[in-house]
């Protein structure tokens, strides 16, 4: 009895449920940087270990990259060109492949690097013993902390990099002065201490150049120590500082980067100001207004998913799959925003494959911009989460794009408007890289491009489409020009062409190809997105004429001899085929094209692929899935992704998994997991898609209970309010930003309700009008089982809210 007593006592002592949107732990980093904490202000990135006696800070700054400016992008002539198409068209792929590796990718740069600044290390001699440790990042303020005590003396860091200033910032206090060496370590070749004078130590170094492209980046530090009691003394390379009471120290980093053309910027004269800017408030207030800014992004959305496990964030982690911790699904969420907001500000660069957080100068995959899947990924969550100003890094760095693309387009194609490979980075390359297999896939910049449509669709900001309409018209331009009539098929294909990074059997194992799934995909919504943008605009009405004519020419989607959704062509995809691209999915997630109210067959084979593919990939891969298990409307299936992702690393057989920190793994670290599964959980709670805003479409079992408010939906809709109870929808708060009809789809009847008829007239929510599948004759296609579903029409106007109960 007294046993069993124990044992529930501890059971309702680590559950609680008000949740609590803290990562904590009672361990210091160490030497793992997967279990130091992130920090960033889309300016400077910041992990934080948490060490005792040798506190450790890596840092980087969003402009820190490898190389200089490119010159020129290089160049195909109309014969090669021509012979590649005709190699794929007479399905001589491995020939096409080798060809295009001689004639494309001799070329010296594939890329450039995010490179590190390095770390501020602090020595605290005699801190090794320490006790009653604790650490914790705070998400609900963007602070992270370390409390410990060592003998009788209590010691408490306190770090966060402000919103509203482009600096670092830490705090040291403790019961009993301190005693502590300040130091700057890097593995920069050119990377040193310039100069150590009064209470700063001003740090700089050149990048370095890479592939053949000349390092022209400089950078500039100062870290700047404000000090409450004691001495300080210096040497050739460190602050000492003894028997203080209370240290503030201020990190402040600056490169000379400009553009991605220009790099005349004054590196010390920007970090200067840049500390003089955070300089001018107290602590508290820098403290204060970094909160307040924070906060204005951050609860602009709440989720709550039942209780939540009273124990640290990596013991969690080693537990979820056991269940009874479905809160810790919402602090992975809120995990997700705040790195989004970390990561990606206005005026800084967009995050890349680890955020804005890099300690290695030779990180994986450059940890520059792979945008044939993990650079989108990584913004997924920007509108849904409401963080829409977070995507602008984004668009900056498409609208460079669109120039040095053009270059491209006509340089390899001889097209007009303007194309992006697989690859990019700071200096906005954008033809091929790496080697054919990977980089000859000139739909990059088509991807990219949904992200200006899509936040059109959600903010209705007519401005900022009319700004970016070139985007638009230059990815469908480039599209017009490379079409190619396929010999086989009765269709208009883009040639030579890649599903990226897969490969079937039947094609000698080479990823070239023509008309793949993935590109019509692309090209239909590229189309569709013109087409739309000339009508709303009232410009382009010729060229959107004739891409309506070239839409119907594009190959529709093919159905399989498994039921597959078919990734190319020909019906060569394997059932035991596991690979992690699934890229033909597009249709399903991000893009809207393949509905099971519309297209059920479609539907149905999209489910089979999944199923055929199946769950534990790589950590980006498991994200993807739990985005196109939501679109399925199986919330436990899209659960289960949840949990497979959010396995510590190593225990999901060759796969991957999440590390202490949260960071997703790959292996190795890489962020577009932690984003694609945070739009994930969105999308299993609330979807725009269909021509509707779906409430609830893939709620697990799990989540029986809960509620989310600020998720955003199409047409400027705002989830003000969603309570759930036992599964069914309880409450349901819209607010209306830009009025129009709000056409709804509901798990249940709403007596108040008008039922819905025709086509949704809210033109944010217009769906095309898509071709008929192909079929194989030897498909077996079981139509779905979904649950019913209610639509209703709302009228709305600006302003209000609308509630549904
Ligand atoms: C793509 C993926 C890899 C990796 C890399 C950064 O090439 O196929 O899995 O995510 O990007």
């Amino acid at each position: 009895m007294k046993r069993v007593i124990v044992v529930f006592f501890l059971f309702v002592s680590s559950l609680s449920f008000a949740q609590e949107y803290k990562m904590w732990y009672q361990n210091p980093a160490g030497k793992v940087w997967e279990k130091a904490l992130p920090l960033g202000n889309g300016f400077i990135g910041g992990m934080v270990y948490g060490n005792t006696e040798e506190e450790r800070i890596d840092l980087n700054e969003t402009s820190f990259w490898s190389g200089g400016p490119y010159a020129t992008s290089p160049t195909l002539n109309r014969d090669s060109l021509e012979k590649l198409r005709s190699l794929v068209f007479s399905e001589k792929y491995k020939e096409a492949e080798n060809m295009a590796n001689r004639v494309l990718f001799s070329h010296g740069s594939h890329g450039q690097m995010f490179l590190p600044i390095g770390s501020l290390i602090l020595k605290f001699p005699g801190q090794k013993e320490a006790t009653s440790y604790y650490r914790e990042l705070d998400l609900s303020k963007a602070v992270a902390s370390t409390r410990f005590s060592v003998g009788k003396q209590n010691y408490e860091r306190e770090v966060f990099t402000p919103l509203q200033e482009k600096v670092l910032v830490m705090k040291l206090s403790s019961t009993e002065a301190m005693n502590v060496e300040v130091l700057y370590r890097t593995p920069l070749p050119e990377g040193r201490v310039v100069q150590v004078q009064g209470n700063e130590l001003q740090i700089g170094g050149r990048n370095i150049a890479h592939e053949g492209s000349e390092g022209a980046l400089r950078f500039h530090g100062i870290i700047h120590v404000k000090q409450s009691g004691g001495n300080s003394s210096r040497t050739d390379s460190s602050l000492i500082i003894s028997n203080a009471k209370e240290l503030v120290l201020y990190v402040s980093l600056a490169t000379n980067y400009q553009s991605y053309q220009d790099v005349s910027g004054d590196e010390k004269a920007l970090a200067r100001t840049r500390l003089t800017s955070a300089l001018k408030s107290p602590y508290a207030e820098l403290k204060r207004k970094h909160i307040e800014k924070y906060q204005s992004l951050y609860n602009r959305v709440e989720l709550t998913l039942g209780s939540d496990r009273r124990e640290p964030t990596d013991i969690r982690l080693e537990k979820f799959r056991e269940g009874n911790d479905p809160g810790f699904a919402a602090l992975y969420f809120q995990f997700g925003r705040y790195l989004l907001i970390s990561s990606s500000q206005p005026g800084g660069q967009p995050a890349n494959l680890q955020g804005i957080w890099n300690a290695s100068i030779r990180p994986p995959w450059d940890s520059k911009y792979t945008i044939n899947i993990n650079t989108e990924m990584n913004y997924w969550p920007a509108e849904r989460t409401n963080l829409s100003e977070m995507h602008k890094p984004l668009f900056e760095m498409v609208k460079d794009l669109t120039k040095t693309g053009a270059v491209t387009a006509k340089r390899l194609y001889g097209a007009g408007g303007w194309v992006a490979h697989h690859n990019t980075d700071l200096w906005r390359l954008t033809w091929p890289v790496d080697a054919a297999f990977y980089g000859l896939w000139p739909s990059g910049g088509a991807w990219l491009s949904q992200h200006i449509w899509e936040h059109y669709q959600y903010t209705g900001n007519l401005h900022f489409l009319k700004e970016n309409q070139e985007v638009l018209f230059g990815a469908a331009r480039f599209y017009v020009d490379i079409l190619q009539k396929h010999p086989k098929y009765p269709y208009l294909v883009i040639n030579p062409s890649t599903s990226p990074e897969n490969a079937p059997e039947a094609h000698q194992r080479s990823s070239l190809s023509a008309g793949v799934t993935m590109d019509n995909q692309l090209a239909f919504d590229v189309f569709q997105n013109a087409i739309w943008a000339s009508k709303i605009l009232g410009v382009k009405t010729q060229f959107s004429d004739s891409l309506k004519q070239l839409l119907k020419q594009l190959p529709p989607m093919h159905i399989g001899k498994h039921g597959q959704l078919q990734e190319w062509l020909d019906d060569v995809d394997s059932p035991q085929d596991k690979h992690r691209h699934v890229s033909h999915l597009y249709g399903l997630f991000p893009s809207s094209q393949i509905s099971p109210y519309r297209h059920p067959a479609l539907f149905s084979a999209a489910r089979t692929t999944l199923e055929h593919r199946g769950d534990v990939s790589t950590g980006w891969s498991m994200g993807w899935k739990v985005n196109w298990w939501a679109r399925l409307k199986d919330g436990d299936h899209a659960y289960l992704l949840i949990e497979n992702q959010l396995t510590p690393l190593g225990k999901n057989k060759d796969g991957g998994g999440t590390y202490p920190n949260l960071f997703d793994a790959h292996p190795p670290f890489q962020i577009d997991g932690n984003f694609g599964c945070t739009a994930g959980i969105a999308e299993m709670l609330v979807q725009s898609a269909d021509g509707a805003v779906e409430v609830l479409p893939a709620l697990p079992s799990r989540w029986a209970e809960g509620k989310v408010k600020g998720l955003k939906c199409l047409g400027g809709f705002e989830i003000e309010e969603l309570v759930w109870e036992k599964g069914q929808l309880k409450r349901l708060v819209v607010k209306s930003h830009l009025g129009g009809n709000l056409r709804l789809r509901l798990p249940r009847a709403w007596t108040k309700g008008v039922e819905a008829k025709g086509e949704n007239p809210n033109p944010f929510f217009f769906v095309p009008e898509m071709g008929e599948p192909v079929v194989s004759s030897e498909a077996q296609i079981h139509l779905p089982q979904i649950r019913s579903t209610y639509l209703y029409d709302l009228k709305t106007e600006k302003g209000r809210r609308y509630v549904i109960e």
